[in-house]
């Protein structure tokens, strides 16, 4: 899902990314490219409209923050939209004090009802309870065998009989706690189209059993046409939410992002697939950040804006152009990363990272014994490493407990650094080169270190 909403973000902010400053025009550009975009990806469009005020809401006023540059700050405001868009936070689940927990799906024919129920009750399991699936669509006789095939797929009891959707629904709660069931699933019978026979027939069900939870299923490839259909559903039955199927054959996400503000209901689960373990809570900062194609470039950006000492980066960039850089100045910007967050984590969350360097395994482990490593010399060797000689090179190995090897590598990674700072300077990066205090800040307000993707 999103894939062609994400290709449009990433060329969007594209655009602007390396921009040290957004005009009015630059910025009111890129909320109209975000407009067609959504328009595009089949969003609702007042949904659409609501979002783009609220980005222009944010977005007053981008020149005055230091800590991001702007390109950062529409990528903020964008993904808390999008955040918003699909509601904000995840559905945290809570069960009935005086089980079961009866949970009833509704929604039209075809949509994924059956399997839902079937997946849901799966989910369940995983989370340690005991679910009874409940057959309530009585109007194919095959709805039932359907549901009993994929109950038996998971073991799991299957409770209907040939009377009535509301007499089924009424006794399946005595089964369940005969059972021992905790959660009862409710499959009711869709139509074509809403009709006053459908509604009655889950609203007497309804009312029969009253769930804890009323969950609309909506076909996410039907778009924001199957978000009208809800809209009706909810008048009749007060939904608690939205469960979003076949995710995985819709590119738009139409659906998906207009849910929310058309039916003002959250979606709850997503089914992404034919098999019966493709179905997961949905968790709208994950999928927003999907949507921006940047991994979780965001929570990257946020991390850095807190860890990172603008005074110490800018200390060592003083020294690294006055060539005074040495290995108490490395160690400290390596306990700066470790602030961060371990390196690996670090490394998964750059979007626009290849596949072969976001997954490569750096162990963290390499970290701490460059730390060893450094700490095991004397100050005078690590403020001037020429005197490393064979023997210190020896002493400081078994010191750090490691080999004289590992030892060497360090000292040439540093010495590497060292010239390409030096070769490159950091006029490139906006930093002024400073005399006097290393506390001022640098004229670009903010260290960029060098290769960075910022
Ligand atoms: N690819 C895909 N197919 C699905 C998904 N959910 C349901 N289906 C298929 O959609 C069809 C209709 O599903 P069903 O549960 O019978 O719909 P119901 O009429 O609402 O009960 C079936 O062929 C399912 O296998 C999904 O998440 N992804
Ligand atoms: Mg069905």
């Amino acid at each position: 899902m999103f894939d062609n909403l994400q290709d449009r973000f990433t060329g969007i902010f594209a655009k602007i990314k390396n921009r040290g400053r957004l005009s009015q025009a630059d910025v009111d550009e890129t909320l109209r490219e975000i407009r067609v975009a959504l328009i595009e990806a089949d969003v609702n469009i007042r949904v659409v409209n609501s979002l783009l005020e609220s980005l222009r809401e944010a977005l007053v006023g981008i020149e005055l923050s230091k800590s991001l540059s702007p390109s950062e700050q529409v990528i903020k405001a964008v993904n808390q939209g999008l955040i918003n868009l699909l509601g904000g936070t995840e559905l945290k689940l809570t069960y009935s004090s005086k089980p079961p927990t009866v949970i009833l799906l509704a929604g039209l024919q075809g949509v994924g009802k059956t399997t839902a129920a079937a997946k849901l009750a799966n989910w369940f399991k995983t989370q340690g309870r005991n679910p009874l699936l409940v057959g309530a669509d009585l109007q194919r006789p095959a709805a039932v065998d359907q549901l009993r095939v994929l109950g038996q797929q998971i073991n799991v009891a299957v409770f209907s009989e040939q009377t009535s959707p509301v007499e089924v629904a009424q006794k399946s709660i005595f089964e369940s706690r005969r059972l021992g069931k905790d959660v009862v699933i409710i499959d009711t019978a869709g139509r074509l189209a809403i009709d006053e026979e459908l509604m009655a027939e889950v609203k007497a069900v309804s009312a029969a059993t009253a769930p804890m939870y009323t969950f609309f299923v909506v076909d996410s490839m039907i778009g924001q046409d199957a978000v009208a259909t809800a809209v009706a559903f909810n008048d009749a039955l007060e939904l608690d939410g939205i469960i979003l199927t076949k995710v995985d054959g819709d590119a738009r996400g139409g659906a998906a992002l207009s849910v929310k503000g058309v039916v003002g209901k959250p979606i709850a689960f997503a089914s992404t697939g034919e098999k019966i373990t493709e179905f997961e809570i949905f968790y709208p900062e994950r999928m927003a950040s999907r949507i921006l194609g940047m991994g979780d470039m965001l929570s990257l950006i946020e991390k850095a804006e807190k860890a990172y000492d603008q005074d110490v980066a800018a200390e060592a960039a003083d020294k690294l152009m006055t060539g005074t850089f040495n290995l108490n100045d490395f160690l400290e910007q390596f306990q700066q990363i470790k602030k961060m967050g371990s390196l690996s984590s670090l490394l998964s969350m750059m979007g626009g990272l290849p596949a072969e360097v976001r997954n490569a395994k750096i162990d963290d482990k390499d970290i701490s014994k460059i730390e060893a490593i450094i700490r095991s010399m004397t100050f005078e060797e690590r403020v001037n490493p020429a005197v490393l000689n064979g023997s210190r090179r020896l002493r400081i190995a078994n010191g750090a407990g490691v080999s004289t090897t590992e030892v060497n590598n360090l000292i040439n990674q540093f010495n590497q650094a060292k010239k390409l700072a030096g070769a490159w300077g950091f006029g490139k990066l906006g930093m002024k080169k400073k005399t006097g205090s290393n506390k001022k800040k640098t004229g670009g307000g903010r260290y960029t270190p060098k290769g960075s993707k910022r």
